[in-house]
This record gives structure tokens, C-alpha cells and sequence, in this order.
């Protein structure tokens, strides 16, 4: 089904026909846009940007390209199409058909999972607001500007969802969306990661790495969900969020990129001196996404993820693809526990272990482009590898968040930390030395001195497209 960009809400779910439900959205639209003028990308509202639009939700339907107003944007509503005959696929419900609306008992758990999921969407755009101040090429500053506007259609996403089936409270919490702000003091995000600021590029670029593969781990295991209207919705979310991991790790690998040719141009490990970034500092910048990133998937042992999975209301990711009962009654799952002052794995109940194995399945996806970036070390010749730390390093949730250890899981006294975690995670110096590099090259075609050029152009463009138009 085709988008009407016609309505004031672009949409294919048919809101014309639902007078009540679009005059709620259309109330909150203002709230909205004037976030998005107030905490959206500085300085951004008069440029003319190159954006990717969707106007179908059909394969190949998102991928219309041209330049917009960001503020014009056509932000709106639009859900995968219904499978005929979708049934909920694990849990308590397994068999029934899935749920049109929201069923009465679960009403709670299933909004403080929407909620959960719509928080991060506006918290990121907050987090990255400045950074197009200092872009390292206009390339790079469309890929922002894409992120951001898709992180605000996310928004929308969940927010239809409170509106269409919650009610009153449904609209109270998407106007309280608006009102949490990332880092806020008084009224923070709910998640701690979405706290953090993403000051520089290179931060931004782990963070769509790091960040944004969480982001495609919880959407895919909602997007299993009983309750049919969340698992469309996030299965079109999963379309556009794959262009942010590629972005993140296209951004880590031209950083890295660049330090090896300086390395190799100029015969040397002091790639500061001619304006890089070193390897040892990005493995630092590495080790910290990556463990808050880490953090996010809640808890090793989890009633609230056991009682989402029988509720029906949370897969696991590729539900439908696991070989076993979708029960998990008797399962179990073999879950990192700290044993004296050691890890040992120990046999868990699978059910309570959900949100464990789904960050079992995350961290493997990682270590993927990892891999991808230690490609590029060794065909320069370069005897470096970069590596994801242990999941067991730098936690502020779960069961290691009470325990001190090193990026390969070795667990170390206070002092030692204290005397040894400027090795393992960006010192104030690096974060200094990373922001002195981040000044804005906006001449069509021109790179920053600090990292690759792109290996090609967004939509087949030419290096020296104008993807941002300042006006
Ligand atoms: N920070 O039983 P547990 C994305 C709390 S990213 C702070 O494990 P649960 C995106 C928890 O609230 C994807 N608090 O909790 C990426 C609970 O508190 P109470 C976002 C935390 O709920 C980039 C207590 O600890 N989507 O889309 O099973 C850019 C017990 O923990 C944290 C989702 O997360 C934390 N990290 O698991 C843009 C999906 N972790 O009740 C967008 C929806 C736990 O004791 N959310 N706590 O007061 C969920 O499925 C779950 O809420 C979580 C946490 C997996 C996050």
C-alpha cells in the first residue's frame, strides 16, 4: 500500500478513518515539531538536505531520495503489512491468533515496552544535536541528518501505537516523551546509555555501531510480538535502522582507515602528530560504547523478561527460526555468574535468561565488524587488533555492574581499577584531543584530515555531491 503524503499525517494505516484517533495525533504533531525545532539538529532548519523518504512500505518502496527541509519532513505512520493468519508464536498464547488489540491483562507490561522503546528514539536525536556544528564532510552530515529524522519517524511509531490503543494514558505518555530530555537532571531518559552525550564523530560513529545494533536486537524481538500492531511497526523500523549500523560501521573503518595510512605514509605509531586518530585510542573509545551498549539489554536474570516472553508480548530474536517448544518451560541456558573472584558459567532457567541470550546473540553480531575493521589493520601491514572487551567489563547493570574487571574478564581489585582504567577507557586527554579534531569541512567533496574518504556515494552520487545545501 502506497503512502498518501497528502494528509497532514502521511500514513498507511488509514487514519482518515479514524476521526478521533487522528485529531489525537494531530494534536500532538505540534508538540513534536517544536521539539524538533528546540532539541533537534543545531542550526539545521534552513538547509536543504539529500534525504531518503519512504514512500511504500514494500521492498524498495523507502528508497526515494531528494532534497528537503528537514523541518518538512514527512514524518508519519507506517506499519508492514498485516500476515494474513499471524499467529502468537511462543508463550502462554502460543497458537492463538495474534492480537489486534491490546489484551487486557498485559496492558501494563506491553506500554512500559513501547514506552521503554519510544524514549531512546527522541534521546538519541538529543544526544547527536550538536554534532553537526563540526561535521567531518557533507557526506557524513546527510548520514546524521538520515539517522535523525528516521530516529524522529521512530518516534512516531510508538507514539501511534500509545494513541491508537491506550487511551488516555496512551497520550499522557507521548506527551511525556517530549518532556524527558537525555541527561536531564530532573526528568532523564529512561535508559542510561541514552544519557550519555555523543560530543564527537567518532563517538557518534560507535554509537550507531554499538547503540543502533541494540536498537535492531530489541526491535527484532518485538517485532515477534503477540500484539500484531507492535511487530509491523517495528518490522518496518528494522528497514531503516540497518543504514545507521551501516553507518556507524562504515565511520569506525574509515577512522581507522586513515590512521593506518598516516601510519604507513609516515613510517610511524604517532599518528596524533599528523592529525589521526591512533588505533590505541579507538579500541578505548570502543571498549566504552561497547559496554554501555552491553548494559542495555537489562538484567543476566530477569523475571520482567520471562514474564514478556510467556505473556507473548517479547521473542527472541528469529523466535520463529529457534528449534524448541517456544516455552521454555524446562529449558535451560548457560548464563555468566561471578564465582569468588572468579566467572564461571552456570545452567539457568532459559525463560529467565531471555534477555542474557539475546545479548548472546548481539555480541556475536559485533564481533562481525570487528572483524571488518581488523581487515583493514592487516592489509596495511599494521600489527594491531582491535577487540571487543568482555561482557563482564565496565558494567553499570546486572550482575557485574558490583565487580571491577579487565576488557578479557579478568576481575581486579578497586585500586587496581582505579590505577589501571585509563588504559581501557577514554581518558579526559582523549576526549580533549578527539574534539580538538572536530571542526566542520562542508566543501562538496572535501574529508577531514582524520578520517577516509567514503568508498562510495549515497544513492550512487559522486564524491563531490551536494548532499547539504546551507542556503
Ligand atoms: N538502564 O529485569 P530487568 C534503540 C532496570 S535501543 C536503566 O533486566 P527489563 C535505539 C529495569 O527498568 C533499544 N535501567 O529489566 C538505539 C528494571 O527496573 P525496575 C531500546 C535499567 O525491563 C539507538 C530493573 O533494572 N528498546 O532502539 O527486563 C538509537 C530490572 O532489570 C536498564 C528496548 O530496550 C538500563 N540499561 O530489561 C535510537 C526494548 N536495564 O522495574 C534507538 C524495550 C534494566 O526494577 N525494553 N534496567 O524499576 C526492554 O525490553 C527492557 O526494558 C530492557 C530491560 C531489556 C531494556
Amino acid at each position: 500500500m502506497s503512502i498518501d503524503y497528502q494528509e497532514k499525517i502521511p500514513n498507511n494505516v488509514n487514519l482518515a478513518e479514524d476521526r478521533k484517533l487522528q485529531r489525537a495525533l494531530e494534536k500532538w504533531q505540534p508538540g513534536y515539531q517544536q521539539w524538533w525545532s528546540e532539541l533537534g539538529p543545531e542550526g539545521s532548519h534552513q538547509m536543504d538536505v539529500y534525504l531518503r523518504t519512504a514512500i511504500s512500505v514494500e521492498p524498495g518502496g523507502w528508497a526515494n531520495y531528494g532534497h528537503v527541509k528537514m523541518p518538512d519532513y514527512r514524518w508519519g505512520i507506517f506499519l508492514a503489512p498485516q500476515e494474513e493468519e499471524r499467529k502468537v508464536n511462543f508463550g502462554a498464547h502460543k497458537g492463538d491468533a495474534a492480537w489486534q488489540e491490546v489484551p487486557g491483562e498485559y496492558r501494563a507490561e506491553l506500554r512500559r515496552l513501547i514506552v521503554t522503546q519510544g524514549d531512546t528514539e527522541p534521546a538519541s536525536v538529543e544526544q547527536q544535536r550538536h554534532l553537526g556544528l563540526t561535521c567531518p564532510s557533507l557526506y557524513d552530515l546527510r548520514n546524521l541528518f538520515q539517522v535523525n529524522v528516521e530516529e524522529g519517524r521512530h518516534l512516531w511509531a510508538m507514539v501511534y501505537l500509545l494513541h491508537a490503543h491506550f487511551g488516555r494514558d496512551g497520550r499522557e505518555e507521548a506527551e511525556a516523551m517530549l518532556e524527558r530530555h537525555s541527561g536531564d537532571a530532573d526528568k532523564p531518559r529512561i535508559l542510561e546509555a541514552f544519557n550519555e552525550p555523543t560530543p564527537d564523530w567518532l563517538s557518534f560513529f560507535m554509537f550507531t555501531y554499538f547503540t543502533d545494533r541494540d536498537g535492531k536486537y530489541q526491535l527484532a524481538s518485538l517485532a515477534e510480538s503477540g500484539f500484531d500492531p507492535l511487530s509491523r511497526t517495528c518490522r518496518f523500523m528494522l528497514t531503516e535502522e540497518a543504514h545507521h549500523m551501516f553507518v556507524g560501521e562504515t565511520g569506525v573503518g574509515r577512522v581507522i582507515q586513515r590512521a593506518c595510512d598516516i601510519m604507513t605514509e609516515h613510517k610511524t605509531d604517532d599518528v596524533r602528530k599528523y592529525g589521526g586518530i591512533d588505533l590505541a585510542t579507538v579500541q578505548r573509545y570502543l571498549n566504552f560504547h561497547f559496554s554501555v551498549s552491553v548494559d542495555l539489554f537489562g538484567q543476566e536474570i530477569s523475571t520482567n523478561a520471562a514474564n514478556y516472553f510467556t505473556m507473548g508480548l517479547k521473542g527472541r530474536f528469529q523466535e520463529t527460526r529457534i528449534e524448541d517448544d517456544h516455552l521454555l518451560k524446562d529449558a535451560v541456558y548457560q548464563v555468566a555468574e561471578v564465582k569468588g573472584d572468579g566467572i564461571v558459567y552456570a545452567d539457568q532457567s532459559a525463560l529467565t535468561a531471555v534477555n542474557e541470550r539475546l545479548r548472546d546473540d548481539y555480541i556475536r553480531d559485533c564481533q562481525r565488524g570487528v572483524d571488518k575493521w581488523n581487515r583493514v589493520i592487516k592489509d596495511a601491514g599494521i600489527d594491531f587488533v582491535m577487540t571487543l572487551p568482555n561482557r563482564v567489563f565496565h558494567r553499570g547493570i546486572g550482575a557485574f555492574a558490583s565487580i571491577k574487571a579487565t576488557p578479557d574478564g579478568k576481575i581486579i581489585t578497586q585500586a587496581d581499577w582505579d590505577h589501571k582504567h585509563s588504559d581501557w577507557l577514554p581518558t579526559d586527554e582523549d576526549r580533549r584531543y578527539v574534539t580538538s579534531l572536530m571542526k566542520a569541512v562542508t566543501e562538496p567533496g572535501k574529508v577531514a584530515g582524520w578520517i577516509a574518504p567514503p568508498a562510495k556515494g549515497i544513492n550512487g552520487q559522486p564524491q563531490d555531491f551536494e548532499y547539504v545545501r546551507f542556503n
